[in-house]
């Protein structure tokens, strides 16, 4: 068998939704009213009342949807623990209290959650049972205000309480709708798993857990962690509670890593397959200063960067500039003082290092740079082409943005900017390359979105096999069915018939399967199929009906009903009419003597069909009609000619 599948599809239905706000405004109350759970674990947060650290939880959303939690401290000197969960939320809420309205850290998480670029979140008015109306109306006034020019400046606002469990099934229903809207993360390419939580399980040994980033992670997987470069393997995974043979992106997953010891990973480090990510001192880097950013930021500043789940202290190098103000922009290289590992676009968080402010953040250009010398214009302008992508990448990844929809050159003008010949005169190379694949005409599709959708439809059909293995194939609107709403019915017919050419697939009656699968029969299975087939064989133009020959043969009811489903299916039981079935071979012999009567006579009658098969009327009529529609015969009058 092929391998089975999930890990086929191109994309996650997992997603993290995450808390945010100020200290003791009800985020744990919150995930408990919405989840059951209790996210303060550690002793003495129980004994504080206060979330120290990061708590997790399991959501099941009313649609049955899964989704991991992520609850973060609120409190200032606690912050880094939040910027250790924040850059894997999907779906923020923004928990604020009712009575208290708008607080320092509310402020605070907010701007973080802006610069990771967070897109989608609530406004959770918590406490509402401690206010009248009124009040209510006034602190949302005061919220809509401090959300202007943030992401959430349009968000949903839904006041609950915790307590007495007002909202709180319409903050489920409310959750339930966005989570469909929350964008989907890639499952290309190599997984990666930020360690926010690393402990020991007796009898396993040493366990990490985060929220995996991209791809998919199985169970045997070799892994490295880094920076300290560890070889492990991956001894087994759980997600959302339950043992898993594999993790997609966007769920939250503990990984139990062999041969490693507790001491030798902490939270920071990066799991991920060997050999992808590279250890490294420098990073490259977009800076956006926030507006709110308390002073000018000097070259040699000493900061924090939050990366991931990471801190790591670095001095910062301007490269294009002396000094940036608040709310200015600039390039820079990080020299860090530790290792640690990047990818190009992570998003990050900096701040001072001392005292701790927050200074801005932005995405990363280079994740493993040289040194750069200063106001070096090359060095600015390669740093420019690197953050934009040079002129093919871009429109490579303008023509992958069009899914499968064949993307025309003019699409890709208008999408860039970019003169219509100069996109014309970089297509070839791409599709040379085999970056692009060229269709009729000018049209383009991008390679790995026409993988991935083969794939796709690959892994639905070997699961359909493991799943019926008795079965022939899948019909094709079934299939297509099963494929992501992106793809079309033009898009499922390009590929099928790129696979079908490929020789991956057989398309045939409605039907389509792997090439190189074959109906398998358990033992059990095999002889009931000999059983019902000697049946219909055993007087094969007046066979019984199948209720006869299972009774006869005492075969056991259900699975004899799915050998009979599948043997149709097969077309080694044919369907006549409504309640005649005859054995493949009877058909076949009946086509071959009609053929070879009519090949010295003009025509045949009903009556001398039935005399010379050996049949009665009652099998006769119906296999008659069955001929005409397989267009064996064709009638004319009372009688059948060959067609
Ligand atoms: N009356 C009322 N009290 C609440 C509500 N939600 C939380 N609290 C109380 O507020 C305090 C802080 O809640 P907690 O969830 O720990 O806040 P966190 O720091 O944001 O996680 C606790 O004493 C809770 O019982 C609510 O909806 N109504
Ligand atoms: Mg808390």
């Amino acid at each position: 068998m092929p391998p089975v599948t999930k890990e086929l599809t191109t994309t996650s239905q997992h997603f993290i939704i995450g808390t945010a706000g100020h200290v003791d405004h009800g985020k744990t109350a919150l995930i408990r009213a919405l989840t059951g759970a209790e996210t303060d674990r550690l002793r003495e947060e129980q004994e504080r009342g206060m979330s120290i650290d990061l708590g997790f939880a399991d959501f099941t959303l009313p649609s049955g949807r899964h989704a991991g939690v992520i609850d973060v401290p609120g409190h200032e000197r606690f912050l880094k623990n939040m910027l250790a969960g924040a850059g894997g939320i999907d779906l923020v809420l923004l928990v604020i209290a009712a009575d208290e309205g708008v607080m320092p850290q509310t402020r605070e998480h907010l701007e973080i959650l802006n610069i990771l670029q967070t897109r989608r979140g609530v406004v959770v008015l918590t406490k509402a049972d401690l206010v009248d109306e009124e009040w209510l109306e006034l602190v949302q006034e005061d919220i809509r205000e401090a959300l202007k020019g943030t992401f959430l400046a349009r968000a949903p606002m839904v006041p609950v309480s915790s307590i007495t469990g007002q909202g709180i099934p319409e903050l489920k229903a409310l959750l339930d709708q966005m989570a469909s809207e929350v964008p989907t993360r890639t499952l290309i390419g190599p997984w990666r798993l930020p360690i926010d939580r690393v402990f020991t399980v007796r009898g396993f040994g040493t366990v990490v857990t985060g929220t995996l980033l991209s791809g998919i992670a199985r169970v045997g997987d070799r892994v490295e962690v880094l920076p300290g470069k560890l070889e492990s393997r991956i001894r087994s995974l759980q997600s959302h509670g339950q043992g898993v043979e594999f993790a997609e992106a966007g769920s939250r997953v503990a990984m139990n890593l062999a041969g490693l010891e507790l001491e030798e990973v902490s939270r920071g480090d990066v799991a991920a397959p060997p050999g992808i990510y590279v250890p490294t001192q420098a990073l490259d880097l977009r800076l956006d200063v926030l507006e709110s950013c308390p002073r000018p930021v000097k070259h040699r500043t000493r900061v924090r960067i939050y990366l991931g789940t990471a801190e790591v202290l670095a001095r910062l190098v301007l490269l294009d500039t002396e000094v940036l103000e608040p709310g200015s922009s600039g390039l820079v290289q990080l020299r860090l003082e530790s290792p640690t590992v990047a990818a190009k676009g992570d998003r990050y968080v900096l701040r001072f290092y001392s005292p701790m402010e927050t200074i801005g953040g932005g995405s990363v250009i280079d994740p493993s740079p040289v040194r750069h010398k200063r106001l070096d214009e090359a060095v600015i302008a390669n740093l420019g082409v690197k953050e934009k992508g040079t002129p093919d990448e871009l429109v490579a990844e303008a023509v992958g943005r069009g899914g499968l929809t064949p993307v025309q050159p003019q699409t890709v003008t208008m999408q860039l900017g970019m003169p219509l010949e100069e996109v014309r005169a970089l297509l070839p190379e791409l599709i040379e390359r085999g970056v692009l694949v060229g269709l009729d005409g000018e049209a383009v599709l991008h390679r790995h979105r026409l993988d991935a959708a083969a794939n796709q439809l690959l892994g639905a059909l070997s699961e359909y096999h493991a799943a019926q293995p008795m079965r022939s194939g899948m019909s094709r609107e079934e299939l297509r069915s099963r494929l992501s709403r992106q793809m079309d019915s033009k898009g499922f017919n390009l590929i099928l018939g790129r696979l079908e050419m490929e020789a991956r697939v057989v398309s045939e009656g409605g039907r389509v399967r792997m090439a190189e699968h074959e109906p398998q029969f358990t033992p059990e299975q095999r002889r009931i199929a000999d059983a019902l087939e000697a049946g219909l064989l055993a007087d094969p133009f007046n066979a019984p009906f199948y209720e006869e020959i299972r009774a006869a043969a005492n075969l056991p009811q259900k699975p004899a009903g799915e050998v009979w489903d599948a043997l149709i299916d097969n077309g080694v039981v044919v369907r006549i009419s409504a309640d005649v079935f005859l054995h493949r071979k009877a058909v076949e012999t009946a086509v071959e003597r009609v053929r070879a009567y009519l090949a010295e006579n003009k025509q045949i009658t009903a009556a001398q069909f039935r005399d010379m098969v050996g049949t009665s009327r009652k099998y006769a009529v119906p296999l008659m009609e069955y001929l005409d529609a397989m267009r064996v015969t064709r009638r004319v009058g009372d009688a059948r000619e060959l067609f």
